[in-house]
């Protein structure tokens, strides 16, 4: 039983520690009750109990690639500084490939977006990163993109069957349940969500990244991101990835205008998803991934974005919250990593892996590169000395074991 032992006059969370140690389950109130706490050392001893109970001391990491093969986008939402606009001198500009080794298009770049420019990578170019990521060990691909205005569906499914003959191995783990849907609409004829997933899955897609789901609150939908589909249709996506035996993530994007009550609504329906999902269908949820929101270079750059404390005690929050959803995982490229270290004993149990180049999200003072990359050494540094053991595994939670210059999988290690 983890005692509180620090007196403080906002609210006692003292009373949560036997639930807490017993495994059982918190209420929306509790939830508020944990925010409003200042006694952050329970709140961390808390979601490191539930951590441990779950992965001992175990952190894991992996050996991946993020790849945003496009940033054109349809949408406008306001927390995102990676859209560009598609328009008439896009079309052609646009069409400039990018570099393999930087990944931005010489192309727009004007009127309201000065400091950014529009991209589309061929196919070829997509592939390519993947088979440079796989001669360099890497496990996964990560591959997201905005919604191009007039790519076809062929884009995606031959990027997937060429990545797949290329680099047999390599899990693809690709595309939001945003891009997904809008693949059900540019599709000719178009498709339902389960064509769209089947006829991924068959060129080689292997899960779902978590993203799009911001938060699932329809006031903080229509005030950042209107235009884009809603929960409904977000866990439509999910629901029936599941249903096709397809794992998922989920992600929650916090720290710009949501509150402290819509964070815990959407730890909660994602908590409800992930139990009808574990009772019914044939796969889950594997990771949930609190993203920090980053103001810089958005239209929602006048907030200050979430402190290190805020962080912290959301991520402890959601592993407290959320009790079915075996990891929680911190991205570094969003709570830094020297945050993403200290959270792992606040209840987070995975800090992503290698990236090498992120388009999404950079850092203020990260010389607005792409080239956003951390090594096995400097993740396993990290993670040993935050006192935990450092796990590579594979998008699915298998152990990785590296030998003879290879690497493989081991079956069942229920990580
Ligand atoms: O969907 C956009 C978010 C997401 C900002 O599944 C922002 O393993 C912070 O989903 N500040 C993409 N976040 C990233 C994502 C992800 C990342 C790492 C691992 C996994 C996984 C998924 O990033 C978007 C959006 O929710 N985002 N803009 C921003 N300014």
């Amino acid at each position: 039983m983890v005692e509180s032992h620090i007196k403080h006059e906002t609210v006692d969370i003292g009373g949560l520690a036997e639930r807490v140690a017993s495994g059982g389950r918190l209420t929306f109130d509790e939830g508020l009750a944990l925010y409003a706490s200042s006694d952050i050392h329970t709140l961390g001893a808390f979601a490191n109990t539930a951590r441990e109970r779950l992965h001992g001391r175990r952190a894991y990491f992996n050996v991946n690639r993020h790849v945003n093969y496009s940033n054109f986008c349809v949408l406008r939402c306001k927390f995102c500084s990676f859209y560009m606009p598609f328009d008439k001198s896009s079309e052609k500009a646009g069409r400039l490939s990018a570099g393999v080794d930087l990944p931005v298009a010489e192309s727009a770049g004007e009127g309201a977006f000065p400091s950014r420019r529009g991209y589309e990578m061929t196919v070829e170019e997509v592939v390519a990163r993947a088979v440079e990521a796989y001669a360099d060990g890497a496990t996964e691909i990560h591959i997201v993109g905005g919604l191009h205005p007039t790519l076809p569906f062929s884009y995606y499914t031959d990027m997937c069957r060429g990545i797949r003959e290329a680099c047999p191995k390599i899990h693809i783990k690709a595309f939001t349940a945003i891009e997904l849907i809008h693949f059900t609409r540019i599709a000719k004829p178009r498709m339902t969500i389960a064509e769209v997933l089947t006829a991924l899955r068959d060129a080689g897609l292997g899960s779902l990244p978590g993203g799009g789901a911001e938060i699932f609150d329809d006031r903080v939908h229509d005030e950042t991101f209107k235009n884009k589909v809603g929960e409904a249709e977000w866990f439509e996506v999910h629901r029936t990835a599941h249903e096709l035996g397809i794992f998922t993530n989920a992600t929650m994007l916090y720290g710009h205008i949501e509150s402290t009550a819509e964070r815990l609504r959407h730890l909660i329906k994602l908590r409800e998803h992930q139990d009808e999902s574990l009772a019914t269908r044939k796969a889950h949820f594997n990771c949930l991934i609190p993203l920090s929101f980053i103001p810089d270079g958005s239209e929602l750059s006048h907030l200050p974005g979430p402190t290190g404390l805020s962080d912290l005690k959301t991520l402890a929050i959601t592993r407290l919250m959320v009790d079915n959803i075996a990891h929680v995982k911190a991205f570094w490229i969003m709570q830094t990593p020297k945050l993403a270290q200290v959270s792992l004993n606040w209840g987070v149990d995975d800090i992503d892996g290698t990236v090498v180049y992120y388009d999404i999200t950079k850092r203020e003072g990260g010389g607005g590169t792409t080239h956003q990359e951390m090594g096995v050494e400097a993740l396993s540094r990290l993670i040993r000395e935050a006192g935990c053991e450092p796990v590579e595994r594979d998008t699915l939670y298998r152990r990785v074991v590296r030998e003879n210059g290879g690497w493989r999988t081991e079956e069942n290690t229920g990580l």
